[in-house]
Formats: structure tokens, C-alpha cells, sequence
């Protein structure tokens, strides 16, 4: 079981952190985002062993804070420590790339941390595919379903439950992956 503690302080930060910002699309706070993100990790914890729980909930909830706010790696590894600074920044775009090689780089950074890091990426993907926005012409829609069958490819193993969540969402957004 995870310390709730160390969620609580992760939380806090986060908070914090995105509180100038929304759900896009909504007027929702963006740490919904963030928490929901979180319970898909939970619920991967509860029934898979194994995992460095403690990484695993506060990379989710703060995996969004180096690539959206002014929150610095210094800052995360002086809190909670270089492994979850490092998870974070494994789970962030490196904005210096070209925007296509963007993915491809953070997955590969990924699968060298620990499982723990895997998951908050699949759930991350979970959340994020809600039905695609009405003006997303068809082109866009197949780019960001092909980018999650790449997700699901490179880090699915690391979670039976998190790999069957994805894929069904993958379903009803559109078809499946190759
Ligand atoms: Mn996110």
C-alpha cells in the first residue's frame, strides 16, 4: 500500500501547481485531470504486484507538472526525491525536439525507469482518450489512435489491467490496434 502521506504532499503540489489551469475543452480544474489519471494507477496497484507503489501514485499525480507549469526537476527531486523526478521527466516531451519525434523519445525514456513509470503513461492515455472533439478532422483522429496503439505496444506489459483498459477505449474511439 502506498503512503498517504506522500500522495497527499504530491497532491498538494500539484494543485498548486495547475491551479490557473482547466480540463481543455472544459471549465473543469485541470487536477481532475491529474486525479483520475491517479485512480487508473490505483487500480492497477490493487490487483497487479510488484510495482514501486509509492513511485507509481506520485509520478501520477505530478506527471503533468514539468511539461505545464513552472514546476522545475530540481524542485521535484529536492521534495520527493531523484526517482520521481526522474519518472516525471521521463513522462515529459522534450520540447526542443521536432513536435513528430516527441512521443517516440518519451516512450523510449520510459521503458529505461521502472514499471512504476509505464504505468502512469498508459493511464495518462486512458484518460486523455475521451470521444475526439467534433472538428478533429478524420486525419487527426487516426494520428493521435495510432499514437496510443504505439503507447499500448511499447509499455502494455507492464500492466495486464492498464493494456485491456486502453485497448477497450482504443475500440470504442475507433478501431483497434494492428
Ligand atoms: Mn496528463
Amino acid at each position: 500500500m502506498w503512503s498517504q502521506e506522500l500522495c497527499m504532499a504530491a497532491t498538494r503540489i500539484a494543485a498548486v501547481a495547475h491551479a490557473e489551469q482547466t480540463v481543455p475543452g472544459t471549465e473543469l480544474p485541470y487536477l481532475l485531470h491529474v486525479t483520475l489519471v491517479a485512480m487508473e494507477v490505483a487500480a492497477a496497484l490493487r490487483v497487479e504486484s510488484g510495482h514501486d507503489e509509492d513511485l507509481a501514485m506520485q509520478c501520477a499525480l505530478l506527471h503533468d507538472t514539468l511539461e505545464d507549469t513552472d514546476v522545475t526537476y530540481a524542485q521535484l527531486k529536492a521534495t520527493f526525491g531523484s526517482a520521481v523526478a526522474d519518472g516525471v521527466l521521463a513522462l515529459s516531451k522534450e520540447p526542443t525536439l521536432p513536435k513528430e519525434a516527441q512521443m517516440a523519445d518519451s516512450l523510449r525514456r520510459i521503458q529505461l525507469q521502472p514499471r512504476a513509470i509505464w504505468l502512469v503513461k498508459l493511464a495518462d492515455r486512458i484518460v486523455n482518450l475521451q470521444a475526439p472533439p467534433k472538428h478533429w478532422p478524420a486525419t487527426k483522429i487516426a494520428a493521435y489512435r495510432e499514437e496510443a496503439c504505439g503507447i499500448l505496444d511499447a509499455l502494455g506489459e507492464a500492466s495486464p489491467l492498464l493494456a485491456a483498459r486502453l485497448t477497450a477505449k482504443l475500440v470504442t474511439y475507433g478501431v483497434g490496434c494492428d
